[in-house]
């Protein structure tokens, strides 16, 4: 038995706007069309901050500082555990490499992405959260 793998997501906030950056899913069938905060699977030997920065400047193309966590974890499944991390950009616009899209949006935004079942299951756990972080 081996511990759960640790798959981290960036809350990545622009403070001048006050707005969350999300990403349109492309896979699994499950989850493609919906919208999640980036993010992947943190590599053996490597902390989750590191593994933030590099799974970012992979799928966006920016650089990001990495703060506090934003919440509890939350259990995927049994393999894998899912934590989010407070993020901003220091360089680089994102463009996505691997996701169909990306938005920024704010409380009303995220409100209503919400509302419409348009988050990712385990993400949308978060939302509470992610209005606090955005000063709703
Ligand atoms: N995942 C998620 N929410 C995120 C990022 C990932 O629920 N913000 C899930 C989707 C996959 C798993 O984590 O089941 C691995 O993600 P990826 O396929 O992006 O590596």
């Amino acid at each position: 038995m081996t511990d759960a793998r640790l798959v981290v997501a960036g809350a990545v906030v622009d403070p001048a706007t006050r707005r969350l950056l999300l990403a349109q899913r492309r896979y699994p069938p499950e989850v493609a069309g919906l919208w999640e905060l980036p993010g992947g699977k943190v590599e053996a030997g490597e902390s989750p901050e590191a593994a933030l920065r590099r799974e970012l400047r992979e799928e966006l193309d920016v650089e990001v500082r990495v703060g506090s966590a934003l919440a509890e974890r939350v259990a995927l499944r049994d393999d894998l555990t899912l934590i989010a991390l407070r993020a901003q950009i220091v360089a680089g616009t994102p463009r996505p490499a691997d996701h169909e899209a990306l938005r920024w949006v704010d409380t009303v935004g995220l409100g209503e992405f919400a509302r419409d079942g348009l988050l990712v299951p385990a993400d949308a756990v978060w939302v509470p959260e992610l209005l606090t972080e955005l000063g709703g």
